[in-house]
């Protein structure tokens, strides 16, 4: 797909513009430089120049997959973008070259070709190609119609709304208190013991990530590697599991309903951001936007956790370290000051 070509070094160049912010403010997540960014940033920066001067820049060149070293691709004496414009086929040898395709965001070269790729990337690529194309075969009469800048702008801009969009919102919960079943008392020991319980599933949960999703990302993405992303595709289904386990298998005393669906309506959304993380390399756009949605899904499950802590704190309870409640020591600075 030539638009994805295109679409792809736009977008690291909008967060190089500025998206990161979203994840400036956390303390112990990323420093804001990435060679990543910088080289895509690079890479946007040399599509965007006219190598061989024939008025149509190398990314428009990658689009009609004329060359970008050759002002005349087909060599029949009248240059690409000349050609283009005239409705002639910058690929074949004139006279008798008039254009009968042309490209579309699927990459079937054909027109009105409906590309059934479904993700944030693949729209923001197919409505980049409709606003070129409309501009580019208006601009055939007046070139003034056509102005790349304006367009990748616009582009830059669709990125951006994309991700604020997704810092805005919080993803809606798939789990009410119709999906669980609750415990029937509130006594020291049905707390204690489901806390324990809770505890040793996330123990396990814990051990089965090395580094955490939000940590390999940054790291896959630092060392310019999305494809290893693919293998937070066990992850994504692991969480998945824990929260399928947590819904079926755990019966929550009545005062901690709200945080017990938490638990299951954050690991549900784990499973569901990892997994659009694991498609970074496809879809850029939507793993972006999965990485913003990753932060604010954890602070949802900080107030779960700071509940359990002072839950804990509240009915003075001691766990032995080979229990699963200890697991919640770690999270105790997260506990709610003032209350
Ligand atoms: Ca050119
Ligand atoms: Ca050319
Ligand atoms: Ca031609």
């Amino acid at each position: 797909m030539p638009s994805r070509k295109i679409i792809i070094p736009l977008i690291l160049t909008a967060l190089l513009g500025g998206g990161w912010w979203f994840f400036a403010d956390n303390k112990n997540q990323l420093p804001i430089k990435y060679a990543t960014t910088k080289t895509t940033g690079d890479t946007w920066n040399t599509l965007s120049s006219d190598s061989d001067g024939d008025s149509l820049k190398d990314w428009e060149e990658l689009l009609w997959k004329t060359d970008p070293k050759n002002p005349d691709t087909d060599g029949d004496g009248t240059t690409d973008n000349a050609e283009i414009t005239a409705n002639r086929d910058p690929l074949k040898a004139g006279p008798d070259d008039e254009m009968t395709a042309i490209p579309s965001a699927g990459d079937t070269g054909t027109r009105g070709t409906v590309n059934t790729e479904s993700n944030l990337t693949a729209e923001l690529a197919q409505d980049f190609m409709k606003s070129y194309l409309t501009h580019k075969l208006a601009s055939s009469n007046d070139p003034a119609l056509l102005n790349t800048e304006v367009l990748t702008a616009e582009a830059l801009m669709n990125i951006q709304a994309t991700l604020a969009k997704n810092a805005s919102e919080n993803m809606t919960d798939n789990f009410s208190e119709n999906d669980i079943h609750v415990g029937v008392d509130d006594t020291k020991k049905t707390i204690r013991a489901y806390i324990n319980t809770v505890g040793t599933l996330i123990l396990a949960q814990n051990k089965k990530e090395s580094k955490g999703v939000y940590i390999t990302t940054m790291e896959a993405l630092n060392n310019n590697n999305a494809t290893s992303l693919h293998s937070l595709k066990e992850t994504a289904l692991s969480f998945a599991v824990l929260s399928e386990k947590l819904r079926t298998d755990i019966t929550p005393p009545p005062s901690l309903v709200a945080t017990h669906l938490r638990f299951i309506n954050s690991f549900s959304h784990f499973g569901e951001i990892t997994n659009k993380i694991a498609d970074f390399e496809t879809d850029p756009l939507g793993g972006m936007a999965a990485l913003i949605q990753y932060k604010q899904e954890s602070i949802r499950s900080l107030e779960a956790l700071a509940t359990i802590t002072d839950t804990i704190h509240t009915y003075a309870l001691t766990f032995s370290d080979n229990e699963g409640g200890a697991v919640f020591k770690q999270y105790m600075p997260y506990r709610k000051t003032g209350s």
